[in-house]
């Protein structure tokens, strides 16, 4: 199963054999003061460096949020999809809580977007289906009601198959149009949420074989070495049928990690990309992606006692 997402000019294909798709999450003020307060003044000269810091550490996608306090949300949104797209070539993930502005940012978008997102509440469903239709959208589905987020796995399964039923049936997308969020939350919350999330996402291929994502950023909210946790669930999440990811796709940890899971799921034949991408770090210069020398030196001499 493809979902497939497109620019004016470039196509992103997502899928279980495909590379793993890296959405970029940087373009959104929450935890951000400055660029919150550059929002609402309507300053969008902070979006520029975030598109070529993601571009260059590997994003697929762009995910597209503008939910600053008090800010013009909808006008923004406007604006921003218009300017990134003069930018770059890569796809936008249009994310909003609310619809209008989810309209706003379809309606500037040239290609086919993915809408950030509808939940299993039928009066979201109502206003959200039909804007991915109308806009000819894909659209991510996220498995809870009311404002409540179930714990248990096959309850989010219910949801996620109701979400699944309303979007074919009554509204009519092609179920490779619904990309399902099995919702990953904080493992400094509950160290039980990542298990969760795990056996949500294997249960939801398991039944339907849709593409999925998730915010990874999540799983390691308030935590030390951030990189490091995320760096080991998304491997994981992975294995277990997850296809792309909302990401910090600056931290070249974190995309390692997953360009690694695809080599050694499959995705990546012959590992010409992870080949590729090293002989490109040791023409640009980076420090190479090994031990610091007297981590090195510390292990002979411990060898040679
Ligand atoms: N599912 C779906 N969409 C989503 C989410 C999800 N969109 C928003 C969010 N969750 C994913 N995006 C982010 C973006 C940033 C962070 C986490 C998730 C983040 N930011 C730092 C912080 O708040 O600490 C910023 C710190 C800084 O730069 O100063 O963690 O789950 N479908």
């Amino acid at each position: 199963m493809h979902t497939i997402l497109s620019s004016a000019t470039t196509t992103v294909r997502i899928g279980p054999d495909q590379p793993f798709a890296i959405i970029g999450e940087r373009i959104n003020p929450t935890g951000r003061k400055l660029f919150s307060q550059q929002l609402r003044d309507g300053d969008l000269s902070r979006v520029e460096t975030d598109v070529a810091e993601q571009v260059a550490g590997g994003a697929m996608l762009l995910d597209i949020n503008m939910g600053a306090p008090l800010a013009d949300e909808a006008a923004l949104m406007r604006r921003t999809v218009t300017m990134i797209q003069g930018l770059t070539d890569l796809p936008l993930v249009i994310d909003s809580s609310i619809v209008e502005v989810l309209e706003a940012g379809l309606a500037a978008y040239q290609g086919k977007a993915l809408v950030n997102s509808v939940t299993a509440e039928d009066e979201r469903l109502e206003s959200i289906l039909p804007l991915a239709k109308k806009y000819g959208a894909a659209v991510i589905g996220l498995p809870n009601d009311e404002q409540e987020i179930p714990d248990e796995p096959a309850r989010r399964l219910e949801l996620a198959r109701k979400l699944i039923r309303v979007a074919t049936d009554t509204y009519k997308l092609a179920i490779e149009d619904i990309v399902i969020d099995p919702l990953a939350m904080p493992v400094g919350a509950d160290t039980r949420h990542p298990a969760r999330t795990l056996e949500t996402i294997a249960l939801i291929r398991d039944e339907f074989g849709v593409n999925m994502t998730l915010g990874a950023s999540n799983v390691s909210f308030g935590m030390p070495d951030r990189p490091a946790i995320t760096s080991a669930f998304l491997p994981i999440a992975i294995s277990h049928g997850l296809t792309s990811a909302i990401m910090d796709a600056r931290s070249p940890q974190v995309v390692r990690a997953v360009k690694a899971a695809d080599l050694v799921l499959g995705r990546d034949d012959w590992g010409a990309s992870w080949i590729a991408a090293h002989r490109a770090a040791l023409a640009r210069g980076d420090d190479p992606p090994r031990p610091p020398r007297e981590d090195i030196s510390h292990h002979q001499a411990a060898g040679a006692t």
